[in-house]
């Protein structure tokens, strides 16, 4: 079924799709890499901090354990099954999100992208791939059940979608100083 497939991609990348926006709320403070440069740029830059790193990885995993106390309502609701956080899971989606969003960071001062400097593809799958390789290595076994091949496909479509759209959303409600 078509719909619980989107549905429950959606679903279980809840816990990596909020991390980079709850980081773009709690942002600020000391860089992640205490202003130290690396040739001619920053190491990360002044957009990686790490309260956004902290706020965003505890935001994303505690989200998971909201989305496991709510899904069985939802599944009688919307008439379909979704997906259960397991721990290591969980922490691995959030923090694997704000980790490959600071490793594409380091790819951008690397390749003399500013900071804000957008990055086409890097910038809607950074995340992505971080979430998903951290779950992974974390906890393979859930990994696998969860993040099936049909699924995968849906993340991969669906998260570019999301990201262009809930970026440009945060520059027009002034949250963010790029639409991207
Ligand atoms: N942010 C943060 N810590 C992170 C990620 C994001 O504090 N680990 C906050 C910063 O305030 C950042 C904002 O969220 O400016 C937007 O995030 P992002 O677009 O990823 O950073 P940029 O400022 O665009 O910097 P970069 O070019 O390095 O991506
Ligand atoms: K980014
Ligand atoms: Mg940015």
């Amino acid at each position: 079924m078509v719909i619980e497939l989107v549905v429950g991609a959606f679903w279980a990348m809840l816990p990596a799709y909020v991390p980079n926006n709850a980081a773009v709320l709690a942002g600020g403070g000391a860089p992640i890499d205490g202003g130290r440069t690396w040739g001619s740029s920053r190491v990360l830059g002044d957009g990686k901090t790490w309260r956004g790193t902290l706020v965003g990885t505890l935001v994303g995993f505690a989200l998971a354990f909201v989305c496991n106390a709510v899904a069985g309502s939802v599944e009688a609701a919307l008439g379909i099954g979704l997906p259960r956080f397991s721990v290591l899971g969980a922490f691995g989606l959030a923090f694997g999100a704000m980790l490959g969003d600071i490793g594409a960071s380091f790819l951008k001062r690397r390749t003399g992208r500013e900071r804000g400097a957008a990055f086409p593809g890097l910038d809607q799958l950074d995340f992505v791939v971080g979430a998903l390789a951290l779950a992974a290595l974390l906890d393979f076994a859930w990994f696998r059940g969860t993040f099936t091949l049909p699924v995968l496909g849906v993340v991969l479509v669906l998260t570019p979608i999301l990201h262009v759209g809930t970026n440009i959303a945060a520059y027009y409600l002034g949250l963010k100083n790029e639409p991207w």
